[in-house]
C-alpha cells in the first residue's frame, strides 16, 4: 500500500506494513498480527513517540547489557520482521547471542527467520540445533526449549514483545530481563527487571547508541524501579487519554 507522507499516521502504517510483509514472507503466525494490533493500541495512548519513562528504562537496559557477561537476545517472529537490521547492530554492540525463541514452535519458520537474520549481517544464530537444547523448568509452551549455549546460560535476556509466564520462570532461574511491551500491564511487563514502554521499532534505535556511549565509558549502574517507571507509563498514558477525550 502507498502510504501518503503527509498521512497523520504514516510512521504507525509503515510499521503495520512491515509486519505484514513479515507475514507474507513467513515470518510471522496470524497470531503476530494480532500482537501486534495490541501493541498499536497502546502506541496510540502514549502518542506514538518514546515517552521520557521509556528513556529510563533504555538507558537503564543499555547498562545492563554492556556489563553483562552472557546476554542474548530472544527472537520471536514479530520482532525479526520489524528489526532484523537492529537485532544484528545491538548483538555486535552488546556482544550479545542471538537466539530464536518461538511461541507457536515451528521449524520452518526459525529457518525462515534465521536466513532473513543472516541476510541482516548475523553470522551465528542460536536455537536451530535440537541436540543443543535444554528445556526451562516450569513452562507450557514451545518457549520452554532453549539453546544450552545461549538462554540457558545466559545472565541477561532481552525477551520483547511477549506478554506470557517465561519472565517469570527465566527470573526463577537467576538471569536479568528486559524486554520492549508497549502494554505495561502485561505478564512480562509485569515482571521483567526492566520494561521498556516503547515501540520497539523506535526503541531499539536508541537503545543500540546508548549502548555504544555506554560502552565508551564505565557503565554506572543506576538505581531503577521498574514497577515505579511502569506507573509512571500508566499515568502519562492516561493523561493522554484526557487530553484526547476533552481536546
Ligand atoms: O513468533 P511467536 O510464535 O513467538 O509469537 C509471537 C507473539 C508476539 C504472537 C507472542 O510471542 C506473544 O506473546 O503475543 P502477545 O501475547 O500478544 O504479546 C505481545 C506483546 O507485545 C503485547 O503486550 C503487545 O502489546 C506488545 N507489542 C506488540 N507490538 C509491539 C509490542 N511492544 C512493543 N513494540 C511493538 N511493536
Amino acid at each position: 500500500m502507498l502510504i501518503p507522507k503527509t498521512h497523520p499516521r504514516a510512521a504507525s502504517l509503515h510499521i503495520r506494513e512491515k509486519l505484514v510483509k513479515g507475514y507474507r514472507a513467513g515470518l510471522v503466525i496470524e497470531e503476530g498480527l494480532m500482537a501486534h494490533g495490541r501493541g498499536e493500541a497502546f502506541d496510540y495512548l502514549i502518542g506514538e513517540k518514546t515517552s521520557k519513562n521509556a528513556l529510563k528504562a533504555i538507558k537503564a537496559a543499555a547498562t545492563v547489557l554492556v556489563s553483562a557477561r552472557s546476554p542474548v537476545i530472544s527472537v520471536n517472529g514479530n520482532l525479526a520482521s520489524l528489526c532484523p537490521k537492529e537485532i544484528v547492530q545491538l548483538a555486535k554492540t552488546v556482544n550479545a547471542k542471538i537466539e530464536i525463541n518461538l511461541f507457536y514452535d515451528g521449524k520452518k519458520r526459525k529457518k525462515t527467520i534465521a536466513k532473513v537474520l543472516k541476510q541482516n549481517g548475523a553470522k551465528e544464530i542460536l536455537g536451530l540445533d535440537s541436540k543443543l537444547s535444554r528445556k526451562i523448568p516450569k513452562l507450557d509452551s514451545a518457549r520452554k526449549v532453549v539453546d544450552k549455549r545461549g538462554i540457558f546460560s545466559a545472565d541477561v535476556v532481552l525477551v520483547p514483545l511477549e506478554d506470557g509466564d517465561r519472565t517469570i520462570a527465566l527470573r526463577k532461574l537467576g538471569k536479568k530481563v528486559i524486554t520492549f511491551d508497549l502494554n505495561p500491564l502485561s505478564r512480562t511487563a509485569q515482571t521483567a527487571n526492566i520494561t521498556i514502554v516503547d515501540n520497539v521499532i523506535r526503541g531499539m534505535k536508541i537503545l543500540i547508541e546508548m549502548s555504544k556511549k555506554l560502552k565508551k565509558k564505565k557503565p554506572v549502574t543506576a538505581k531503577f524501579d521498574n514497577k515505579k517507571n511502569l506507573s509512571q507509563a500508566l499515568v502519562e498514558m492516561n493523561n493522554n487519554l484526557r487530553r484526547i477525550a476533552y481536546a
